[in-house]
């Protein structure tokens, strides 16, 4: 079985530091977040940035500066998020790929998201994966629902996604699709044949969703963006915790873990 692609999702843009007091906020702790991730396992890091008092921005130096402190301490692969916040307009969100990273987050449509709405018009999702493709950005794929999947495939029949797609199924979003094992299954058996999957379950879904696609030869997401907790109510110490029980369940299991140069070859990013 391919190596196992871990990405740590560290900082999103909904966890406040209220609730997890260890989230990094300036783009230096960003930076060494993502570096202790790295060191722990992780070849991915999803990022989404910060203001000084916390508030999330899509702000392209901002972005830069967590970029260029990360290629400083490691070779992980940067990952900015172009979902940014739910009250972020479009034109604000996509500035992160014009810094050219290797990868970016590219949600495939509209989806409830606990009291809001995350909007991604068709025009929009067009454009996104205009210019990703324009800067040479591999975008994942990210599917909240599975009418998503079919989004992700009309994009690449026009020509706005080349092969092989690289799919994020974030499931347990209050809204969007629960986060069951047979949603999981469901859902990685409709993409394309040749295309590589992670899952970001989300709370209490994180875990056994991350095991079950260790298992089936799919790839891990784990993080504060998606889950805060260790375990019921205990807070985790930091991402990289969280990242290195994947690396023992995944050693238990079998299952190698990809560096970030492995990573890049199950991704075609090279
Ligand atoms: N914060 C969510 C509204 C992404 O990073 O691409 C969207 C999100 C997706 O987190
Ligand atoms: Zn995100």
């Amino acid at each position: 079985m391919e190596k196992l692609i871990i990405t740590a999702a560290i900082t999103g843009a909904e966890v406040t530091k209220d609730i997890q007091p260890a989230l990094a906020i300036s783009p230096e702790e960003i930076a060494e977040d993502a570096y202790q991730c790295y060191k722990s396992g992780a070849s991915i890091v999803h990022v989404h940035a910060r203001e000084a008092d916390g508030s999330p921005t899509q702000d392209k130096d901002t972005y830069g500066r967590i970029k260029e402190k990360l290629e400083e301490k490691c070779d992980v692969i940067f990952q900015p998020s172009t979902g940014g916040a739910v009250w972020h307009s479009p034109e604000e969100r996509l500035q992160p790929v014009e810094l050219k990273p290797e990868m970016a987050t590219l949600s495939c449509g509209t989806a409830n998201f606990g009291p809001d709405v995350f909007m991604n018009t068709e025009e929009y999702m067009e454009k996104f994966a205009k210019r990703m493709q324009e800067l040479g950005v591999k975008p994942e794929l990210e599917i909240f629902e599975r009418g998503m999947i079919e989004n992700a495939k009309k994009l690449l029949k026009k020509g706005l996604l080349k092969e092989p797609l690289h799919f994020d199924f974030v499931l347990g979003v209050p809204g969007a699709a629960p986060g069951n094992p047979e949603d999981l299954m469901f859902m990685a058996d409709k993409i394309p044949e040749g295309s590589t999957w992670t899952v970001a379950g989300i709370g209490r879904h994180e875990l056994p969703l991350a095991t079950l696609a260790i298992i089936l030869g799919g790839h891990v997401r784990v993080g504060f963006e998606d889950n805060v907790y260790y375990e019921k109510g205990v807070l985790a110490k930091s991402n990289a915790e969280l990242v290195e029980r994947i690396v023992r369940i995944a050693k238990e299991l079998g299952r190698e873990v990809a560096t970030p140069e492995e990573a890049r070859e199950i991704l075609g990013l090279k």
